[in-house]
């Protein structure tokens, strides 16, 4: 696992804690963190331990995307984004997406360009009040990347995705919440307990089952009501035979609080 500290890496009541931690660059990614930020969800698909992820950012920013020093054109001529694309943000896109554990984000300042994406990407996203999110993509000539192309229009409508992506005016947490980019805002000084209390809650729980729920309902993007009828059904015999819903059902009956495993 990286020893770097630009990401800070916390296991705690099952929760893996993961902090971007370049605060006087708000957070923006460098190949540094880039590794440090994948060894960690590398590690939350490895370690049984790890129930569920919450992934925040030090000091007053979420994470301002790509640190634009790091692929500055002016040296040495244009960089290969897609090559950046695909060693680092894909990647990284894709250990969130297929991790079947919970991940939790909470966006405790601005969230810019692929920092945005990446929290667009968690499974439950939660904002501080002060927060914002910004499309910055296309002040500097490029696409959205980290998924954004593909979550904002599902996410908010391709009328709502389009204005944010092409004039990259930033939307405050409160209308992201309303418009469905995020599960809800905090209020600024309630964030981080709020966040790592509803994290070691899903922690705690039968995260086996969680995990397949998250798979079904990605794979509904894609699928048509006949093929998720069946990845129900298939998912849900994997989940009958978990010792989870067999502790689930013999605690509901013997009117006890069940002990979850995530097996
Ligand atoms: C930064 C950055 C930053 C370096 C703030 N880089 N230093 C993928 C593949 C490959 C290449 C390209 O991109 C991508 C994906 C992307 O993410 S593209 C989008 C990249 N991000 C941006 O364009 C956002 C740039 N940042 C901003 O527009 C502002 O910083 C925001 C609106 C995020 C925050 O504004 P303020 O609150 O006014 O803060 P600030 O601008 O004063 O920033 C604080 C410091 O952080 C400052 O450094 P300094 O030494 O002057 O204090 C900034 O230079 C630095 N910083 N973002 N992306």
């Amino acid at each position: 696992m990286s020893q770097s500290d630009t990401v800070l890496s916390a296991l705690g009541d099952g929760v893996l804690r993961l902090t971007l931690n370049r605060p006087d660059k708000l957070n923006a990614f460098n190949e540094e963190m880039h590794l440090a930020l994948r060894a960690g969800f590398e590690r939350a698909h490895s370690d049984d331990r790890v129930r569920a992820v919450l992934l925040t950012g030090a000091g007053r920013g979420f994470s301002a995307g790509q640190d634009l020093g790091d692929r500055d054109p002016r040296k040495g001529g244009a960089p290969d984004l897609g090559h950046t694309i695909e060693t680092f943000y894909n990647p990284l896109l894709r250990l969130i997406r297929g991790l079947e554990k919970p991940v939790v984000c909470a966006v405790n300042g601005v969230a810019a360009g692929a920092g945005a994406n990446i929290a667009f990407a968690c499974d439950i996203t939660l904002a501080a009040r002060s927060a914002r999110f910004i499309q910055a993509f296309a002040k500097i000539g490029l696409v959205p990347d980290s998924g954004g192309t593909w979550s904002l229009p599902r996410l908010i409508g391709e009328a709502r995705a389009k204005a944010l992506a092409l004039t990259g005016e930033p939307l405050d947490a409160e209308t992201a919440a309303n418009w469905g980019l995020i599960w809800r805002v905090v209020d600024d000084p309630a964030l981080v307990d709020e966040t790592f209390a509803l994290a070691a809650r899903l922690a705690a729980g039968p995260t086996k089952g969680l995990g397949l729920t998250k798979r079904a309902i990605q794979a509904a993007a894609t699928h048509s009501l006949d093929e998720q009828l069946d990845l129900e059904r298939d998912l849900q015999r994997e989940a009958g035979l978990s010792a989870d819903y067999a502790e689930g059902v013999a605690a509901f009956l013997e009117k006890r609080k069940p002990e979850f495993k995530g097996r």
